[in-house]
């Protein structure tokens, strides 16, 4: 008889196809799943993305047990402290002489488990995970012998490989990249259209209301709870961005707006992170919309490019540079968060909208976390560790891998430029032409100093000038910097003193 097998499967590996489930045997396999305090506290996980993954689970193991399959499964009450505790219980019930999991996200977790062989006395073999489309060694292929690992030609090659928008060998319509045409501001020029919430139903009300219990310090207002907790919820949400949302996509994905946090964007990422969908079948099926004249090619693209360009690049520059990379801080920035990161209340409007959406709900588009949130942790030099730890646990998509790349390398030049040409630095005039929060805002975006001056602009100037050695190498800084270099002096210290300013009273902002 072949030995029973123990195949764990954690909280974002919720997918029928998953490396370890694929030839998966319920006479022979038992699956373990468990809900446990050291996953949800490692740091202070937004209570969307802990009610999100707990009823997932529970939603995926009730579906793996009507296929037959024999499923641990432990639930928070149950007081299963770690994951690794959760199979060494299941090991001794079951008798099972052998574990299966399929590598996961995290490197903190994949070096825990490079010990658990050894730990529990039977073979646990970690099975690579196959629902991204580039493997580690497809990454360090592409990488080896490159001087800059720019997303761009990584892209064009996974384009070609997985022959998404492409006529023959060309990429349609002649470009690879609609970049330039996806960055139109927001001036309400078209009505944002209203989303559909998923039904929730009694498994996800109760699971609710056990996490309201469970953890109550943690962000997040589950009152506005309206995440998809299925495949098939999942994929019903993604079927009205096709229609309703995705022909606006491409022309607004920049933009900042007062009355839509949501604007045209999927709001995909937390279920492709999770396994409810998958980003070769999304990427595909924007492309038919494409084809069958229902978006532009500036849309599609722009899209297609977030999921197979940015999602997989960033995982490949993950493992390949991890556990260095989380000790990236380029910028030697030390200043601890201030208090309004954790309750949004700053005078800034930007920053206060993008931070109370990203607490009430783990979410907040691209550019509010690139370039309000993260900017602003830039130019103010907040400490990289603490910056990504808060990224980490208030987002409903975050998962290290694809959190740390974003946060240190992208919005924060932790990395020293390994993912960023340069740093994403912008005064409050960029947010001013990208939306119309400043029209709300106490702060002028048209000033540099004085007490209704936006702090974006003197910040920027402060940052600039601190950096100037670390960044006057880059050849696209050379422009700025010259202009900064060519101001009179006093000018110059009057700009960087209330800069000093402002920083000595952030907590007043
Ligand atoms: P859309 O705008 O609809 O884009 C479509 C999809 O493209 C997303 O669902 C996502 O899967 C993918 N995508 C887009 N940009 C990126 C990117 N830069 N990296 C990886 N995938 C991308 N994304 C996460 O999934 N988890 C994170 O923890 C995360 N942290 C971030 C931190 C910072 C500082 C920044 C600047 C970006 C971060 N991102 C993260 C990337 C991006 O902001 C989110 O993927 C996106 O906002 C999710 O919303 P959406 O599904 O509506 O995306
Ligand atoms: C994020 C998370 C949370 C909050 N809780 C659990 C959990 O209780 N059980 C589990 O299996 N996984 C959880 N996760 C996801 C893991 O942290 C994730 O698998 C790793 O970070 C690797 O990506
Ligand atoms: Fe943000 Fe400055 Fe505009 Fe206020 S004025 S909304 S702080 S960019």
């Amino acid at each position: 008889m072949p030995t029973q097998r123990l195949i764990l499967i954690l909280a974002d590996q919720l997918s029928p196809e998953l490396a370890t489930l694929r030839d998966a045997d319920p006479e022979r396999d038992t699956i373990v799943m468990a809900e446990v305090a050291e996953e949800a506290h490692y740091v202070r996980h937004n209570r969307h993305k802990i009610a999100l993954l707990f009823s997932a689970m529970r939603h995926f193991s009730e579906a793996l047990e009507r296929q037959g399959f024999r499923v641990i499964y432990r639930r928070l009450a149950d007081g299963v402290a770690t994951l690794e505790a959760a199979l060494r219980d299941a090991l001794k019930l079951s008798g099972a002489g052998e574990v299966l999991i399929c590598a996961p996200g995290e490197y903190r977790l994949w070096s825990e488990m490079q010990q658990w062989s050894e730990r529990f006395g039977v073979p646990v073999t970690l099975l690579e995970d196959d629902r991204f489309l580039a493997s580690h060694e497809d990454f360090a292929n592409w990488a080896q012998g490159r001087k800059q690992l720019r997303m761009e030609y990584f892209y064009r090659q996974m384009r070609t490989r997985y022959n998404l928008l492409m006529d023959g060998v060309e990429p349609c319509g002649g470009r690879w990249n609609y970049d330039s045409e996806n960055r139109i501001g927001w001036r309400a020029q078209v009505e944002v259209p209203e989303r559909p919430r998923p039904e929730l139903d009694a498994l996800t009300e109760a699971v609710i209301l056990e996490v309201m219990d469970a953890f109550p310090t943690h962000p997040g207002d589950l009152s506005q709870f309206a995440w998809a907790v299925t495949r098939e919820q999942a994929q019903s949400q993604f079927e009205w961005f096709l229609t309703d949302a995705l022909p606006s996509f491409g022309r607004y994905q920049d933009a900042l707006a007062e009355e839509s946090r949501l604007l045209f964007h999927s709001l995909i990422s937390a279920y492709i992170n999770c396994g409810l969908l998958e980003p070769l079948a999304v990427c595909q099926q924007v492309e038919a919309v494409y084809r069958a004249g229902g978006c532009d090619l500036s849309a599609a693209e722009g899209f297609i490019r977030q999921i197979i360009g940015w999602r997989e690049y960033v995982r490949g520059i993950y493992w390949l540079l991890m556990p260095d990379y989380a000790k990236g801080n380029a910028l030697a920035t030390d200043r601890p968060l201030p208090e309004f990161f954790w309750n949004g209340e700053t005078q800034m409007r930007c920053l206060s909208e993008a931070l109370r959406h990203s607490l009430d709900h783990g979410y907040a588009h691209h550019i509010e976390r690139l370039m309000v949130i993260g900017n602003f942790a830039l130019l103010a030099g907040l400490d990289v560790t603490a910056v990504c730890d808060w990224f980490l646990g208030v987002y409903v998509d975050a998962y290290e891998w694809v959190e740390l790349p974003n946060t240190l390398g992208m919005a924060l030049y932790g990395d020293g430029g390994v993912l960023a040409s340069k740093p994403y630095a912008a005064s409050g005039k960029y947010i001013q032409k990208q939306g119309n929060h400043c029209r709300q805002c106490r702060y002028d975006p048209k000033l540099v100093t004085g007490d209704t001056a936006c702090p974006y602009n003197s910040l920027y100037w402060h940052f600039i000038n601190r950096h100037q050695a670390a960044l006057s190498q880059n050849p696209r800084m050379g422009l700025i910097m010259g202009q900064w270099r060519k101001r009179a002096a006093d000018d110059r210290d009057a700009v960087v003193a209330w800069g000093d300013q402002l920083l000595s009273r952030i907590e007043s902002l």
